[in-house]
């Protein structure tokens, strides 16, 4: 019995048109998202130590893990962890202004959201290739953004994610092609403030 399962989207595949298109998501979730699974759990085959422990366990433990299977947890542990929340970090009626402890933190940090957002735009369009740009908090309790390569992530390194966006062209090309700029600003439309705000006051 593989210990790690697909979540199931928390919307209808069409739920986040027309910001993010039902082919595209339908692909990204069963296929993409579902082949990390896939392959972290062969990855855990052989290991019953392991098969028990959380993504994130797994994720914040890297070096607990043998050499032979570091480099899929990595993969596919983090394509796992990264898809999981970036599904729960979106919503149908969503985006707008941030509120509360985030949109206090980000006015503190960026000065205004526009200034976030374009800060944001820089770093998501500066990644070269397939990964992920994350709103995390650090341990002394502020906020900053920073880019992952392919499915590395943040609790890697002992930081909070709060936010992410795919920038790999999977996430986007069927609607965008080339055009991730484009992708990126239809993307604000589906944020799901109140997740981040969740996740920044735990
Ligand atoms: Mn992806």
């Amino acid at each position: 019995m593989p210990k790690h399962a697909l979540p199931p989207l928390p919307y209808a595949t069409d739920a986040l048109e027309p910001f993010l298109d039902k082919a595209t998501l339908e692909i990204h979730h069963d296929k993409h998202h579902k082949a990390y699974v896939d392959h972290l759990n062969e990855a855990l085959e052989g290991h019953p130590d392991l098969e028990g422990k959380s993504v994130e366990d797994l994720l914040k433990n890297l070096d607990a893990l043998p050499k032979s299977i570091r480099r899929k947890v990595i993969n596919n542990g983090g394509g796992h962890f990264n898809h999981t929340l970036f599904w729960n970090l979106m919503g149908p009626r969503k985006g707008g202004n941030p509120k509360g402890k985030i949109g206090d933190a980000l006015e503190k940090t960026f000065g205004d959201f526009d200034t976030f957002k374009a800060k944001w735009k820089e770093s998501a369009l500066d990644l070269f290739g397939s990964g992920w740009t994350f709103l995390v908090k650090t341990q002394d309790g502020e906020i900053e953004i920073q880019n992952y390569a392919d499915q590395e992530c943040p609790v890697s390194k002992g930081l909070r994610p709060l936010l992410l966006l795919d920038v790999w062209e999977h996430a986007y090309y069927l609607k965008f092609q080339n055009r991730r700029p484009e992708w990126i600003d239809a993307w604000w439309n589906v944020v799901n403030w109140d997740v981040v705000n969740t996740l920044h006051s735990k």
